[in-house]
């Protein structure tokens, strides 16, 4: 086994974790991406008595969060605020140990982002472009690639995106669409000139060649792969500000409406945390990001690489100041769930606030198997009935069992008094294969292969159920009690040692252990020394696990299919945004008379009084009204429908009815409603 690397000792270590935007929920991917190998990693820091900051935060700014604000109509602020508050909680409930859970929107980040911009403004970092950008009149805004639509130029599928024809593949620039529209507002966008600055990453090329693929050769071959397929098609100058009002101003005169690229502005990010919980514990953050005896490390999903591992690196180097550069970036893959990718606008995904309140307290549940399945070097899967067996086979049968056979034996034969007796040569045959496992845990977390940590961890607790049936203490205690207090008080130093060992891992149930035996000590050593001072008492511990049922699974697994169509009824329709909705003008309207139209069995000629005038409208319903059965009655009226000539006379506007197969009704307002009230 490989000695630690703790060999090289850092003074401190600065351990971040991708801040998710705030713009929906958690979901298992982003915890087996990035969030839980990042707290495994710093929990187990922590129990190194390591300097540590864990940080992460909500990235609340982007396109998409604006986008997502004027389709529902509300503000980015109040999505944020939102979805922070979900996301820190679930964080929270599940044991993520931030030190810190910063804001992108929050003022201090605002200012440190400002000043790196300037910083690297004033000394000749950027260039500044103008080009002709497609800008949505309506909204008066320019369009984002992703927010302009049109058809593919290589295939013409009609809805391919100013970024990539999803339907080819073709990667695009807006300016390739034909027929271009905005996505906003379905209107073809004009184009526009605009000035942005650009920060030319070309010019790097030489540093990032030697840094990443010279100097970080042991980087994991996924993001290793990666960097170099980018750096070896070439790097190009990349814009680093938006026409946007929702993000971080430009520190510069006369750069009204325009803020810095969401990629800019958050890892930035990083750093504002850091500053805040500086300032909150009497610490120097320059300690943490400027001191090179700081280890740097971010945690985080494949598709945010390239942000980690090309652009902000050239962007710190590119900084004044002598900014630390990552010492790793331990990427992983994707999870997919249940044979698909997972999907949040299918709602295919398991979300984590619904996790943690449909399985109350079996969070190091979802941990373990999160963390046995992790896409560390490829995609993985996770599915329920893998779920259930691997907390029914593992956790309750291997991990449980043994804790819970050594607290009922020594309660049955000890009244929970931990027998304190000398090892024979049973006993340091098993020390030193746990002594083997703790070292193997050490190299592999320090190693960034947490599966195959926890996997050693297992190995502990198999330590124990092996030692305990191979012994048969039950059956020896009547004939050799001396020898069963031997046994007895060695399961409980494998008990507490694999209580130790878990908690990076399992750290609900190491609290429990720990918490039996009066344990207090933050330490990863399970030597004799350390570990037998506690040997004194065990209270009485309940079962640490308890089986996941078939039904658990059924419920889960029916959450994922979509709800099967139980009517006849049409699909629905192609989804509109709230400013389509908001076109059509609906009132409630009076029909004050109604008569047959002549040779048209189907037509009824109402007049309506809609409040604002009395007009004809032409309905198709005799065969299910004769006019003397709706005079006087209160009807929804689409009053802005273009008027149409139908059997020679002017039709302004349509009465809404429900129709199914076999009837029609009115969608009628009740007696007290006024006719032009607008109906929403
Ligand atoms: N919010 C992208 C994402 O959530 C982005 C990460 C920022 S890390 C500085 O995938
Ligand atoms: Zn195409």
């Amino acid at each position: 086994m490989q000695r630690s690397i703790f060999l090289e000792d850092y003074k401190t270590y600065t351990i971040t974790a991708a801040l998710p935007y705030a713009n929906g929920p958690l979901h298992i991917g982003h915890i087996a991406g990035s969030y839980l190998p990042a707290d495994i990693y710093v929990r187990y820091l922590r129990l190194e008595k390591k300097e540590v900051v864990f940080i992460c935060g909500s990235d609340e700014h982007g396109a998409a969060i604006t986008i997502k604000a004027l389709k529902e109509n509300t503000s980015p602020q109040k999505i944020v605020d939102q979805f922070h508050a979900i996301n820190k909680e679930s964080f929270e409930k599940f044991g993520i140990s931030f030190d810190v859970y910063h804001r992108t929107s929050s003022d201090l980040h605002h200012k440190t982002a400002q000043a790196f911009f300037k910083d690297l403004h004033s000394t000749g970092k950027f260039t500044k472009k103008t080009s002709k950008q497609y800008f949505d009149p309506k909204h008066q805004q320019f369009l984002a690639d992703r927010y302009i639509q049109g058809e593919c130029p290589k295939c013409e599928n009609p809805n391919a995106y100013g970024d990539q024809c999803e339907k080819c593949g073709s990667a695009l620039s807006p300016l390739e669409l034909k027929h271009p529209r905005s996505t906003l507002s379905d209107q073809k966008p004009e184009l526009k000139e605009t000035s942005h600055y650009y920060f030319p990453l070309n010019q790097y090329e030489a540093f990032l060649k030697e840094w990443v693929l010279n100097q970080n050769k042991d980087w994991k071959p996924n993001v290793y792969g990666q960097c170099k397929s980018w750096i070896d098609a070439g790097l190009k100058e990349r814009a680093m500000t938006r026409d946007l009002s929702w993000g971080v101003k430009l520190p510069l005169e006369n750069t009204e409406g325009k803020v810095m690229y969401v990629w800019l502005d958050a890892p930035i990010g990083y750093i504002s945390a850091t500053k805040h919980w500086a300032n909150q514990h009497n610490k120097n953050w320059r300690d943490y990001w400027q001191n090179p005896k700081s280890k740097l490390v971010h945690f985080l999903g494949k598709d945010n690489i390239v942000f980690h591992c090309i652009i902000f690196p050239s962007l710190l180097k590119a900084h004044s100041e002598n900014y630390n550069l990552p010492k790793a970036v331990p990427a992983n893959e994707f999870l997919n769930l249940e044979g698909d990718k997972i999907s949040t606008s299918r709602n295919h995904a398991v979300w984590l606030n619904e996790y943690l309140s449909d399985f109350k307290d079996k969070q190091d549940e979802l941990r373990y198997v999160l963390c046995s399945i992790a896409p560390q070097s490829k995609d993985s899967e996770f599915t329920w009935l893998d779920f259930q067996a691997r907390v029914n086979n593992e956790l309750v049968s291997i991990f449980g069992n043994f804790v819970n056979r050594t607290v009922v034996l020594t309660h049955k034969y000890y009244k929970g008094n931990i027998p304190n007796t000398s090892w024979g040569k049973d006993e340091q045959s098993a020390y030193e294969q746990l002594l083997e496992c703790a070292q193997e845990i050490k190299h592999y977390i320090e190693h960034y292969k947490f599966r195959e940590a926890q996997a050693a961890c297992m190995r502990v607790a198999r330590l124990g159920n092996k030692y305990l049936a191979d012994l048969e203490p039950w059956k020896l205690q009547k004939i050799d009690p001396e020898r069963v207090k031997q046994i007895m008080g060695f399961a409980n130093y494998l008990t507490l040692s694999l209580g130790i060992l878990s908690e990076p891992f399992l750290p609900f149930t190491a609290k429990k252990i720990k918490d039996a035996y009066g344990y207090n000590t933050q330490d990863y050593s399970i030597q004799k020394e350390n570990v037998t001072p506690f040997l004194t008492t065990l209270k009485k511990l309940d079962l640490l696990f308890e089986k996941i049922t078939d039904e658990q699974v059924e419920t889960q697994k029916a959450k994922l299919i979509p709800p099967k169509k139980t009517t006849n009824m049409p699909d629905q329709k192609e989804e509109i945004t709230f400013d389509d909705f908001l076109k059509i003008d609906v009132r409630v309207g009076k029909i004050l008379t109604a008569e047959k139209v002549e040779k048209a069995d189907k037509l009824l000629k109402l007049s309506v009084d809609v409040g604002l005038d009395t007009r004809t409208i032409v309905s198709g319903i005799a065969e299910y009204f004769s006019p003397e059965d709706i005079i006087g009655k209160l009807v929804c009226v689409v009053l802005n429908l273009a008027p149409r000539k139908i059997r020679g006379v002017e039709s302004k506007g349509m009465i809404l009815m429900a129709e199914s197969e076999n009837s029609l009704t009115f969608v009628s307002p009740r007696a007290d409603a006024l006719p032009g009230a607008e109906v929403r």
